[in-house]
C-alpha cells in the first residue's frame, strides 16, 4: 500500500503565505514554497478547504464544494499548483467537509425556500433532541419560520447532511470525483465517522445529551459505497478520516485495507490527556502514563495488518504540541526533536503541520481581541457564564485556542514574518526569534529531512510492526519495531531531567540515531534525548 512510506505535510492555506497582500495566504504563496517543501522530503500536501465560504469557521462552512473561493485564488492557480508539485513528486489532499454545508449552499437556500427535493438533504425535525453543539450550545436551530429545527453538530451555520438520502450521497460522491478529474489524489473526511445519524434523531434520557450519532454502523456502509464510487478506483489515492471521539476498535474496522473504507485514521485521544475530566477548556499538566498507553494500544492492536494510524501532534485545531508536552521556554530545539523521532520512527505515516518543522510555538497573545476563532470566542463566553472571572476565562483560551496554531508560517524577520505585505488575518507569533530564514539549516529542519530519509529507506521502520518497551519507566516513551527479523528499539526521554537508563543486550552499540547530542552515555538519557537502536 503506496501509504506506509509516505510523508503528509499539512498546510493551512489561509496562513501560510499572501502574495496579494489581502492578508490572507493564497495558491500563489504555496506553488511559491514548493521547493522549500521537496527540500523536506514530504509526499503530499493536505490543504485545509480552500472552497468559496462565508468563513464563520474558517472555511469548514463551505457554500461551493467545486469551486475555490475568490480570497485564495483561482482555479486556474490551482491546477497550476497540482502541475508543480506533480513535477517535485508532491501531490495533493483535500479536505472534504461532507458531514454538513454552510446555511449558505444553494442546497439548504433552496430548502428554505420550501424545496421538499433539498429539504431532504437536511435534518429537520419538529421535535429537536436535546444535542448540544460542539460549539457550544443546542445542535438545533429554527428552520425558517417553519416551526421546525434543523439539525447543526458544530456552528449554527453549518447544517449537517442527511446522508440516508441516497441523492445526497450522490451529490458527494460526485464531489469527491470532481477533485479526482483536477489530479487530486489524496481525501482527508472531515468527521466523517458522524455521517450514520437516524433517520429521524430522538433524545436519549440516559445519555444526557451526549453523541448519540458517532461511529454508527451505517458510517462503514457509506464509506465502502464512497470508496467504490470514487478513489477506490485509483490506486495511488491516499484517504484519511478524522474521527471525532471514536474508538481503536472502530479506527481499525476503518482502515483495515481489505475493508475498503479509508487508508488511515486520525484519531485523538492522545491530545485530550491534558484535559481535566475530559474537558478541553480545562487548565491542566498532561498525563504521560495516558499518552504511553494509548501510543502503546494503537501500535500493537495495529500491528499485523490491522488497519494503519496517521502519526500526529498537531494540526490546525490544536494549540502546538510543542507549548503542551515539553518545556520549550528551556529545551525548545530538544524537545521539538524528541517529540518527531517520537511519531516518525513509529508505525503509521506520519503527519507534520506547517512551521513544527523549524519548532514553531503558539502565539503570546495578551488580549481575546487576538482570537478569532469562532470554538474560542464562544468557549470564552461560555467560561464567563460559568461565573470564571475574565482573566481566568483568557487563560485558558490562550492554552487551548485552535488559533495557537493558525498564526501566519513564520518564514522571515521582517515585518508580519514575511507572510504578507497587508495586514494578517490573524496576528504574527515570534518570528523575530523562530523562522524558516534562520531555522532551516538549523536543528529541527534537519533532523526532520533525517527521519524522513530515513523513513524512505528501511522498510523496518515504514513497515515493522510496532511493540511495547519499557513500559514502567516514569519519563521514557519507548517501542521496538520489528521486521523479518531486524529490531529497531527507539527510546524518547519525555522529560527535562536526565533519567536512568538500561539498554537492552540486543541493542548494544548498534545506535543509528540521536537528536541534538554527540552521543549517548552509557545509562541515562539526557533531558528529551530520543535515540534509536537497531539490532539487525
Ligand atoms: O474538527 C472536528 C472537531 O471535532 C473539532 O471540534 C475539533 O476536534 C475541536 O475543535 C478540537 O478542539 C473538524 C475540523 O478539523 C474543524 O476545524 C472544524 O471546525 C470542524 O470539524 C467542523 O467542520
Amino acid at each position: 500500500m503506496t501509504v506506509k512510506n509516505k510523508i503528509i505535510y499539512q498546510i493551512y492555506p489561509k496562513s501560510y503565505l499572501d502574495t496579494t497582500g489581502n492578508g490572507i495566504g493564497d495558491i500563489r504563496g504555496i506553488i511559491s514554497k514548493l521547493d522549500y517543501l521537496a527540500d523536506l522530503g514530504i509526499d503530499m500536501i493536505w490543504l485545509n478547504p480552500i472552497y468559496p465560504s462565508p468563513q464563520r469557521d474558517n472555511g469548514y462552512d463551505i457554500s461551493d464544494y467545486v469551486a475555490i473561493d475568490p480570497m485564495f485564488g483561482t482555479m486556474d492557480e490551482f491546477e497550476l499548483m497540482i502541475a508543480e508539485g506533480k513535477k517535485r513528486g508532491i501531490s495533493f489532499m483535500l479536505d472534504m467537509v461532507l458531514n454538513h454545508v454552510s446555511t449558505e449552499h444553494v442546497w439548504f437556500q433552496k430548502a428554505l425556500a420550501g424545496d421538499k427535493y433539498y429539504q431532504d438533504f437536511f435534518f429537520i425535525q419538529e421535535t429537536p433532541t436535546d444535542w448540544v453543539s460542539k460549539f457550544g450550545g443546542s445542535a438545533w436551530a429554527p428552520f425558517g419560520d417553519t416551526g421546525k429545527y434543523y439539525l447543526h453538530l458544530f456552528d449554527v451555520t453549518q447544517a449537517d447532511l442527511n446522508w440516508r438520502n441516497e441523492n445526497v450521497r450522490q451529490a458527494l460522491f460526485d464531489v469527491v470525483n470532481f477533485w479526482r478529474e483536477k489530479g487530486v489524489h489524496g481525501f482527508r473526511f472531515d468527521v466523517i465517522n458522524l455521517i450514520g445519524k437516524d433517520a429521524i434523531l430522538k433524545s436519549n434520557p440516559e445519555n444526557e445529551g451526549k453523541a448519540e450519532y458517532t461511529d454508527k454502523p451505517l458510517t462503514h456502509e457509506y464509506l465502502q459505497m464512497m470508496n467504490q464510487a470514487s478513489f477506490g478506483q485509483d490506486t495511488d489515492a491516499i484517504t484519511v478520516g478524522e474521527m471525532s471521539s471514536t474508538t481503536i476498535d472502530n479506527c481499525i474496522l476503518y482502515s483495515q485495507p481489505n475493508r475498503h473504507e479509508l487508508s488511515m485514521t486520525f484519531n485523538f485521544h492522545h491530545l485530550k490527556v491534558d484535559y481535566a475530566n475530559g474537558q478541553k477548556w480545562t487548565k491542566s499538566p498532561f498525563d504521560f502514563q495516558a499518552l504511553k498507553t494509548l501510543f502503546h494500544t494503537w501500535g500493537e492492536q495495529m500491528s499485523d495488518g490491522n488497519g494503519w494510524n496517521a502519526l500526529f501532534w498537531n494540526n490546525h485545531d490544536q494549540p502546538r504540541a510543542i507549548n503542551r508536552f515539553v518545556d520549550f521556554k528551556n529545551f525548545r530545539i530538544k524537545g521539538a526533536t524528541m517529540l518527531a523521532a517520537s511519531i516518525h520512527l513509529s508505525r503509521g505515516t506520519p503527519y507534520i503541520y506547517m512551521g513544527e518543522e523549524i519548532g514553531m510555538v503558539d502565539p503570546d497573545f495578551q488580549s481575546i481581541a487576538d482570537y478569532v476563532d469562532i470554538e474560542s470566542k464562544n468557549a470564552y463566553q461560555a467560561l464567563l457564564d460559568k461565573g470564571y472571572t475574565a482573566e481566568a476565562a483568557f487563560e485558558i483560551i490562550q492554552i487551548k485556542s485552535r488559533d495557537n496554531a493558525r498564526t501566519p508560517m513564520q518564514w522571515d524577520t521582517t515585518e508580519n514574518a514575511g507572510f504578507s505585505k497587508g495586514t494578517p488575518w490573524l496576528s504574527v507569533g515570534n518570528h523575530k526569534e523562530i523562522n524558516v530564514e534562520q531555522d532551516k539549516d538549523g536543528e529541527i529542519f534537519q533532523f526532520y529531512k533525517k527521519l524522513i530519509a530515513l523513513r524512505k529507506s528501511d522498510t523496518l521502520i515504514s513497515q515493522g510492526n510496532y511493540k511495547a518497551a519499557y513500559q514502567d519507566s516514569e519519563h521514557i516513551y519507548a517501542f521496538i519495531r520489528e521486521d523479518e527479523g531486524r529490531k529497531l528499539l527507539v527510546v524518547n526521554n519525555f522529560s527535562n531531567q536526565v533519567v536512568d537508563f538500561n539498554l537492552m543486550a540486543d541493542f548494544k552499540h548498534h545506535q543509528i540515531l540521536v537528536n541534538n547530542y554527540t552521543d549517548y552515555t552509557e545509562n541515562s538519557l539526557q533531558p528529551y534525548q530520543s535515540i534509536a537502536f537497531l539490532c539487525d
